[in-house]
């Protein structure tokens, strides 16, 4: 007689956008590509039910910055995750090998420090049309991708921290969702002002 298999309890995160919050930080280097892949995202938000007011853009330089804004996004306005887009392609220097691992070095520090989900949408690609490929053509849009991946971390971060908590619950300790960066007034603080 075989013994009875087990049924551990599946802990995994939907991909409804219902009350979530998220970041999205894009850089402006190689423009054509990153729209692209913001556009991808933003669809994919939308069509899991996200509205215009559960989003916040942020715009930086190159994917060398995307980091640190993710990381200070992250902080004050604790979201539930948060999607860097960006686009490194290689040139006939060394300076991409930096660009590009210290971007995907920096935003991995990001999400362990803040304890926020944040999803790694920056292409490295050898030429443009590598690039273009990633961006809505041949290899579909990594955006997209990055957007579905986004509500299901959100939401996964939320169950692991409790379903009751709220919007950035995963990465904030009780003591400080009361201040500054806390979304328990429902946004209306001063830190949720602008849109950007
Ligand atoms: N930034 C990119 O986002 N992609 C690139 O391909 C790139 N290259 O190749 O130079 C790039 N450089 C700029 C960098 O991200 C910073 O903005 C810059 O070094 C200022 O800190």
């Amino acid at each position: 007689m075989t013994p009875d298999k087990i049924q551990p309890t599946a802990i995994t995160g939907g991909l409804s956008a219902a009350g979530l919050q998220i970041g999205v930080v894009v850089s402006r280097f190689n423009q054509f590509i990153t729209e692209r892949l913001l556009a991808g995202a933003l669809d994919a938000l939308e069509r899991s039910g996200a509205a215009a007011d559960q989003i916040e853009v942020v715009r930086v330089p190159g994917a060398f910055e995307i980091p640190v804004a993710a990381k200070l996004l992250a902080e004050s306005r604790r979201p539930d995750a948060v999607i860097c887009i960006g686009c490194v392609i290689r040139g006939d220097t060394a300076h991409y090998e930096y660009v590009a691992g210290e971007s995907a070095r920096g935003i991995q520090l990001a999400q362990m420090d803040t304890g926020v989900p944040m999803i790694f949408c920056v292409l490295t690609c050898k030429n443009l049309e590598q690039a273009i490929d990633r961006a809505g053509l041949k290899m579909g849009n990594k955006g997209f991708e990055a957007g579905l991946t986004a509500i299901e971390m959100g939401n996964l971060a939320r169950k692991l921290a409790g379903d009751s908590a709220g919007p950035g619950a995963a990465a904030a300790p009780r003591a400080r969702r009361s201040g500054s960066g806390s979304r328990s007034n429902s946004g209306k603080d001063s830190g949720r002002g602008g849109r950007h």
